[in-house]
């Protein structure tokens, strides 16, 4: 008898497959992907969100999440957390 296999769901590594936007270096885009970069590093369990405990290392306090998941679904998704970049570094 054989055992149909349980579908596995396997969320790591969702390829986010951005083009590279090499070609026209803009300071704003090259942020914006540094801080993808990190949301993506700080999202441990790849939920596509950061809950409090995995925004804890980007420095975030309880207060500073609060103030950013502006849904208040108690994630902060990748619009919310991009939010945190400066709006422009003299
Ligand atoms: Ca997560
Ligand atoms: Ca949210």
């Amino acid at each position: 008898m054989k055992n149909s296999l349980p579908l596995i769901i396997a969320f790591s590594l969702t390829g986010l497959a951005t083009t590279a936007l090499s070609q026209t270096p803009d300071a704003d885009e090259d942020e914006k992907e540094r801080y993808t970069r990190m949301f993506n590093q700080l999202d441990t369990d790849g939920s596509s969100t950061l809950s409090k405990q995995e925004a804890e290392p980007a420095g975030l306090s309880a207060e500073d999440f609060g103030h950013l998941d502006k849904n208040g679904d108690g994630e902060l998704d990748l619009d919310e957390f991009l939010v945190v970049i400066p709006a422009s570094t003299q």
